[in-house]
């Protein structure tokens, strides 16, 4: 299986780092293909716990090679800051690559995204104020830094200023905030040079050598198929494509070449920021579910909004995503309930709707149509094996296999590395 994608099935926060660090003894390279350090993946080994936003989970795993692709936003100050904390911590970062295509967040993007959520009021998205939105819009209004740039002084100031130009002027005129100079951009951006220059190459050559030399290479989405800008619940979505598609966008490696991709399901559903989520408790076992889980954002520190497995949303992503299987985590979460629902289609108007809905309205006042199945008190934590589960921690996990459109081929069970029941 030499190419092998991993996105997030639902709104984000499944457990990707987990099972990208799961297959690490098998891969060679992880990519990184979309978003930036808005992304956090909580990845346990022994008795440490890593807490990554920019860099691929697959750097924490000897020998891999990690790549930041060209799809990825970069904020290069947090690149080596996260580089220096795992170099203290004693991993080798030595073999990172990143793409001389990849874009740059800078201080200008940054406080675009908090200044325009603040204007937006009661309509703001809830995004991580990384930046994210306003570099994204900047590569595709094709006045993007990119990392390339930082190389050629006179390019990079050339870009900065047409750049600062539109943005001096929304800054100052609409959002009442000081004007921001190129100097002071340009002047940070380039005290990064030289430590870049050995990291950054043409990744999609690097990845096509690899892929051709019979390596395995693990393409690592970040936020998640409902997070997606084209497939998610727009405008309530990241910038960039977290679907699989984006893998083959946002490295350069075309899409023939994908062999497998891996859905991550949560055993219930979590969101960060606004929007819609038929799913959602307000009561006490939304409450259970996130103290359970431990839901609270690895970037932001916000409490993720937390509700029932929604079944068509899996469906959705098995489809969009053409995942070949599921890998379903936090199962062990759910342990002591005595009934877990689970949403099977939606109510929308006075009528059953089996699918996530076209229209955003609708998915807005979608009321989940529940089937119950009845819970387990057993810890499963311990459990390696299919057989080892509870008979009713089973049939759960058999149902939801039934009703979302791809196999569960593991099952987390616990946040160690080592907490995974396999079904191959
Ligand atoms: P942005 O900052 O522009 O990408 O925000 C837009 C929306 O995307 C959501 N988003 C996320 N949702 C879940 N997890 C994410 N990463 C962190 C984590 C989140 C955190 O892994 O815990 O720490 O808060 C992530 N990144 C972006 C975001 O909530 C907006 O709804
Ligand atoms: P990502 O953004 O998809 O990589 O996920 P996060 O790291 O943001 O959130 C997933 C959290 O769940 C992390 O804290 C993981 O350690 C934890 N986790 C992953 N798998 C399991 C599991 O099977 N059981 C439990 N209890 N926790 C898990
Ligand atoms: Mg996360």
């Amino acid at each position: 299986m030499p190419a092998i994608v991993i996105i997030g099935a639902q709104w984000g926060d499944e457990g990707k780092g987990k099972a990208t660090d799961l297959l690490g003894s098998r891969i060679d390279y992880v990519v990184k293909f979309n978003g930036g350090n808005n992304a956090g993946h909580t990845v346990v080994i022994g008795d440490q716990k890593y807490a990554l936003h920019l860099l691929p989970s697959g750097i924490l795993t000897d020998g891999v090679t990690p790549v930041i692709g060209n799809g990825v936003v970069i904020d290069v100050e947090v690149l080596f800051h996260e580089l220096e904390a795992l170099t203290a911590r004693g991993v080798d970062v030595s073999k990172l690559r990143i793409s001389a295509n990849a874009h740059v967040i800078t201080h200008y993007h940054r406080t675009l995204d908090k200044v325009t959520e603040r204007f937006l009021g009661k309509k703001q998205i809830g995004t991580t104020g990384r930046g994210i939105g306003p570099t994204y819009a900047d590569k595709i209004n094709r006045v993007g830094i990119r990392i390339q740039d930082l190389f050629d002084e006179g390019i990079l100031r050339q870009k900065v200023e047409a750049a600062l130009d539109q943005k001096n002027h929304l800054l100052v005129k609409v959002y009442n905030r000081r004007a921001i100079s190129a100097d002071e951009i340009v002047e940070s951006l380039l005290s990064y040079t030289e430590r870049l220059r050995p990291m950054v190459g043409d990744t999609a050559l690097e990845l096509h050598e690899a892929l051709e030399a019979g390596k395995t290479v693990l393409f690592e989405g970040g936020q998640a198929t409902m997070l997606d800008v084209d497939h998610g619940t727009y405008p309530f979505v990241t910038s960039s494509n977290a679907t699989a598609g984006g893998a083959s966008t946002g490295s350069g490696i075309g899409p023939g070449r994908i062999d497998r991709v891996i859905g991550i399901v949560k055993a219930y559903t979590t969101r960060v920021g606004a929007g819609p989520f038929p799913t959602e408790l307000f009561d006490e076992w939304g409450e259970f579910l996130r103290s359970n889980g431990f839901e609270f954002g690895t970037t932001t520190g916000r409490p993720r909004r937390t509700g029932w497995y929604d079944a068509p949303i899996a469906r959705y992503s098995a489809r969009i995503n053409g995942v070949t299987d599921f890998v379903m985590t936090k199962l062990d979460v759910l342990t002591g309930l005595a009934e877990i629902p689970v949403c099977v289609a939606y109510d929308v108007d006075g009528v059953r709707v089996d699918e996530v809905p076209v229209s955003q309205s609708d998915f807005h006042h979608a009321v989940p149509i529940y089937e119950t199945f009845p819970g387990w008190n057993e810890d499963i934590s311990g459990a390696r094996e299919f057989s080892d589960l509870p008979k009713n921690a089973q049939d759960y996990v058999l149902a939801i296999e039934a009703m979302s459109g791809a196999r569960i081929s593991a099952i987390g069970v616990g946040p160690g590395r080592e907490a995974i029941v396999s079904r191959y």
